[in-house]
């Protein structure tokens, strides 16, 4: 076993999260080192390098702001930046922020012990080193635990097979192949076009049709960049602003169900033409009302009607199972007229489920589909999946999957009741996922830094969120998720995608704003909710 070191914090994850962490931290004098499993900084932007990934937030908005200087000299090429381009930025950033020196790849955390005693952390990794430190900061990601197949028979396929959430540096070439692409989330959506672009054939199973709007990507409008470089500071200011942190997606004003029927189709048209999440903002009323969402369903519906051109097919297509937007809305290049090629069918498992994987394809209730190859598009264990793949015990020795057995609890998505100093950056219980996380991770990141500078200066040597706080979060989490349309879809906000796991709403869907007013005040309240103590208790 290498020799123990000891540090004020121990950071989980290089992507977005953690990189910020790490230089905010330094920034303050502290010592600090970050672990990746991954070879490489990036987090989601290393490992979902399948091809069409990119972001489906405007380049200019999901990128730090915490330095003008950065957010002057980075060049965002596309509206809508790929993996390659944002794995360059954040390969950026760890250069620009000398931040290489304190950060260790190949390394996947396994254990965090919270001593009583010293009130600080042991933490071990799959290297056999262990190191102490006071503070134990997750930065290890939402989307980062990718789902396994688990169909029967699996591990028979003779062929290649790919998860979109870990694909190879390399690249895959599909050329001459028949590709099975199982899933239609985000990820199947962006990379199916592309993969049948260039293979012989492409089988799509679909057990859920999504909804999906264009990107209208392209290169970035000058007007745009321009506009941004003029105004940066208060459009950054105003995103933070805005529900869901992001400041292209204008707000309307009135609730679709007062408006005309002409009057709604006439903006749903406007905003489609604009592209990107524009959509779900088009009245006050759709998250919130079901009638009202569904003539925002029913009008992308017709939408793909109108651009697929076998009625059959387009029908299969047409989500009708859940509200729009309960699911993360997908942002797409070319996804319905894909189905328009030769090249390309698609099994609905509604109709035909998947029996097995053979060892020449996809076996289905109906019949054999031979396939090369198979692409995974299944998706992440979510929210959680990252944490519970870590022995993380906290107070009296008590284990986080067993206080989260039922789903997880947090104060503010920030820290967990009976775990003194681990923080999560956006942990369930935090608007997260439900908005530009760009914003979420940059306040979530400044928080946490603020605290420790806080505990710091007095001295203080342990935070905990008491039990009582934690409560009454998580009952406040549930209130607002149930006023709207989000439980009601099968998503992995509520962890339906993985079987066995708890159906909870993770996500804080109050607002970024509304959500942050909350954070500071509790701050500027001495920490109201936690338990702050000068050492061991
Ligand atoms: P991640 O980027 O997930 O990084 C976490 C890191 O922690 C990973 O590198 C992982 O290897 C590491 N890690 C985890 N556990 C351990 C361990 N035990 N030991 C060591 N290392 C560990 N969000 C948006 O707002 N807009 C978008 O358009 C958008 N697009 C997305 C597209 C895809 C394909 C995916 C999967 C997600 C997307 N997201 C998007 C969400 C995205 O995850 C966040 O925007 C952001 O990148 C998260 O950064 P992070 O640093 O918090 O986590
Ligand atoms: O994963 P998903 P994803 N048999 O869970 C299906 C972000 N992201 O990787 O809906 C058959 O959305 C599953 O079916 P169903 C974004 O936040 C963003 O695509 O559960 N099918 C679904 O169709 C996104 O939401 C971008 O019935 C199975 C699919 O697999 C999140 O990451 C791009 C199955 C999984 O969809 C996750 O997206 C990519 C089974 N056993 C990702 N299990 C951008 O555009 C699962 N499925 C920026």
């Amino acid at each position: 076993m290498a020799g123990e070191m000891s540090l004020d914090a121990v950071i989980v994850g290089a992507g977005f999260s953690g990189l910020y962490m790490l230089h905010r931290l330094r920034q303050q004098g502290l010592s600090a080192r970050v672990y990746e499993a991954g070879t490489g900084v990036g987090g989601t932007w290393y490992w979902n390098r399948y091809p069409g990934a990119r972001v489906d937030i405007e380049s200019q908005e999901y990128s730090y702001s915490f330095s003008p200087e950065l957010d002057e000299e980075w060049v965002w090429s596309e509206r809508y930046a790929t993996q390659p381009e944002l794995l360059k930025y954040l390969n950026h950033v760890a250069d620009r922020f000398d931040l290489r020196r304190d950060l260790q790849f190949e390394t996947r955390v396994t254990a965090a012990r919270f001593d009583e005693a010293t009130s600080r952390w042991t933490v071990t990794n799959d290297r056999g080193e262990v190191v102490t430190a006071r503070y134990c900061i997750m930065a290890t990601g939402c989307l980062s635990v990718a789902n396994e197949p688990a169909f029967p028979g699996a591990e028979t396929f003779k062929g290649p097979t790919w998860h979109t959430g870990r694909w190879p540096k390399e690249g895959v070439d599909f050329t001459g192949q028949r590709v099975a692409v199982i899933g239609t989330g985000s990820s199947a959506i962006q990379s199916i076009p592309q993969i049948a672009a260039q293979a012989d054939h492409v089988t799509i199973f679909q057990r859920t049709p999504n909804f999906s709007v264009p990107a209208y990507n392209g290169p970035r409008d000058p007007a745009v960049v321009a506009d941004w470089a003029a105004n940066r500071a208060q459009y950054r200011a105003e995103a933070r602003e805005t529900g869901f942190g992001i400041r292209m997606v204008a707000q309307g004003e009135q609730p679709a169900l007062e408006a005309t029927p002409e009057q709604r189709r006439a903006e749903y048209e406007r905003r489609w033409q604009i592209g990107g999440f524009a959509l779900l903002g088009a009245f006050t009323d759709l998250i919130t009302d079901t009638t009202a969402n569904d003539t925002a369903a029913e009008f992308v519906r017709e939408k793909i009607r109108g651009i697929v051109k076998d009625p059959a097919t387009a029908e299969k297509l047409a989500p009708k199972s859940f509200p729009i937007g309960s699911k993360r809305l997908c942002v797409d290049t070319d996804y319905y007229a894909t189905f328009n090629r030769d090249n390309v069918s698609l099994v609905d498992l509604r109709d035909e489920a998947i029996e097995a994987i053979t060892a020449t394809g996809v076996k289905t209730s109906a019949q054999d589909y031979a396939a090369d190859a198979i692409v995974y598009a299944i998706g992440f264990d979510a929210m959680t999946g990252a944490l519970g793949k870590i022995d993380i015990q906290g107070r009296g020795g008590q284990t986080l999957t067993d206080h989260w057995a039922a789903g997880p609890r947090t104060y503010l998505g920030l820290m967990i009741a009976g775990f003194p100093n681990l923080f999560i950056v956006t942990g369930p219980g935090s608007p997260s996922v439900l908005c530009n996380m760009a914003v979420a991770i940059e306040q979530h990141v400044e928080w946490i830094s603020d605290c420790i500078q806080y505990l710091g200066q007095r001295q203080l040597g342990a935070i905990e969120a008491t039990a009582a706080a934690q409560d009454e979060w998580v009952a406040h989490v549930n209130e607002v998720a149930d006023t709207t349309i989000y439980p009601l879809g099968n998503s992995w906000y509520l962890g339906a995608n993985v079987p066995g796991k708890p159906r909870v709403f993770m996500p804080y869907i109050g607002g970024f704003p509304v959500y942050r007013d909350k954070c500071n005040a509790v701050a500027a309240n001495g920490y109201e909710g936690f338990a702050l103590s000068s050492d061991a208790r």
